[in-house]
């Protein structure tokens, strides 16, 4: 595999020079500064990838090319803004940057509650809660309806913590769903923002009356439309699983299993129509077993994201080790290293740790913990060559 760092331009504090020497051999960013809807040009996209090339790297992988709301959501503007999308990946193409990874989620994409969940030993990791979620839309969002979303017991547990929750804890569970965790990913909201939460709200509106059968047509619109730009500049879109992998704020969601992955590829039946295989985001997903997707869908998989994450009973979840969890990182490299060598693979995320936390990283992007993750990968892949080379292989 070939292992790329998610770096985030020359704001970064993680700059490049530091990335040699951990292993990294390609770099995946985006053009954080343009607007979502914008054109990517080709002077801009050369700046970008000249920058990267000062430092010895290559820009192998967009992450992301943002897919604005209203194609989401099927808005009267759909259609100048594919145009604009088919415009900047022709000039990704011809700049000879051919892997972009997108999503589809509405409105919101990943989501944790505790961006600083304390490990024993001492480092912090991210954690999806359900209560504490179930909090924000219950009692701070005040969604209509919301109510159904919920167990009886949930409902009552989310009660006895509005017995203790503080403005302040408010207000940082507020940053950690819709701000910190967003603003640097799609531009819906941003640290900054006046009243993040009505302007969620006015966000969420957007999606009224779209079931999933409807955004699963918008998406095959979208992705029809943009075909034939990936096949004249040969450029593969990998769509990025939902995170977590299942219904939110009575949105839906519609990149979260199996079946949802076949009826994206099946929809659209061609090679540029590919998937990111995000074990962090899939293992999330209770039904999901990450070596039987990744068996199945490693031919259509351009990129990978290794991270795992480990289910708490309730429906919560917590960012495990790269070792650890309901990933399976160690058969995944084995999985795509014998079905679909060689592909871009990131650490994503990792923990916090040795002063990580003093530091103004984006949310889930440290330094030192993305650095032990890539060396445990790297581990890994060591080891995935060698029993390879000496004929060990296995059957999944
Ligand atoms: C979170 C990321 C996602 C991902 C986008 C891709 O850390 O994995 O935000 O970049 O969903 O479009």
């Amino acid at each position: 595999m070939e292992k790329t760092w998610r770096w985030f331009g020359q704001k970064d504090q993680v700059t490049l020079n530091l990335l040699h020497p951990i292993g990294v051999d390609s770099i995946v960013t985006s053009l954080h500064d343009v607007p979502n809807g914008n054109v990517w040009t080709v002077e801009d996209i050369r700046h970008m990838q000249s920058y990267i090339r000062s430092y010895g790297f290559d820009w192998s992988v967009v992450e992301s090319l943002p897919v604005c709301e209203a194609i989401k959501y099927g808005g009267p503007e759909r259609d100048k803004l594919i145009e604009n999308y088919k415009l900047s990946l022709a000039n990704l193409g011809r700049c000879g940057i051919r892997t972009v990874c997108y999503n589809f989620m509405p409105v919101i994409d990943w989501i944790r509650t505790d961006l600083n969940y304390p490990l024993p030993d001492g480092s912090t990791s991210l954690y999806f809660d359900r209560i504490r979620f179930a909090y924000f839309d219950l009692k701070i969002l005040q969604r209509s309806g919301a109510e159904k979303d919920y167990t009886l017991a949930e409902r009552e547990k989310v009660e006895i913590l509005d017995k203790k929750m503080t403005d302040e804890q408010k207000d940082e569970l507020i940053d950690t769903i819709i701000v910190k965790t967003q603003g640097f990913v799609n531009g819906n909201i941003r640290s900054g923002d006046k009243n993040p939460v009505l302007l969620f709200k006015h966000l969420l509106d957007l999606y009224k009356g779209i079931n999933r059968d409807k955004l699963r047509e918008n998406m095959r619109y979208f992705l029809s439309s943009i075909m034939p730009v990936c096949e004249k500049y040969g450029v593969n879109m990998c769509v990025h699983p939902d995170d977590p992998p299942f219904q939110v704020f009575g949105l839906p969601r519609i990149v979260t299993d199996e079946e949802d992955i076949a009826w994206i590829l099946n929809a659209v039946d061609n090679p540029h129509n590919g998937l990111t295989f995000c074990a962090g985001s899939l293992s999330a997903g209770e039904g999901n077993d990450t070596r039987s997707l990744a068996k199945k869908f490693a031919g259509r998989t351009y990129f990978v994201h290794l991270r795992s994450t480990e289910a708490i009973p309730g429906g919560s979840f917590i960012e495990s080790s790269h070792l650890a969890g309901r990933g399976h990182i160690i058969d995944l490299v084995r999985i795509f290293e014998q079905l679909h060598p060689g592909l871009p693979m990131r650490i994503d995320h990792g923990r916090s740790m040795l002063g990580d936390g003093d530091k103004d990283y984006n949310a889930g992007y440290s330094f030192y913990g993305r650095m032990l993750a890539l060396a445990q990968v790297e581990g890994i892949l060591s080891t995935v060559s060698d029993e390879m080379d000496k004929g060990v292989f296995f059957d999944f």
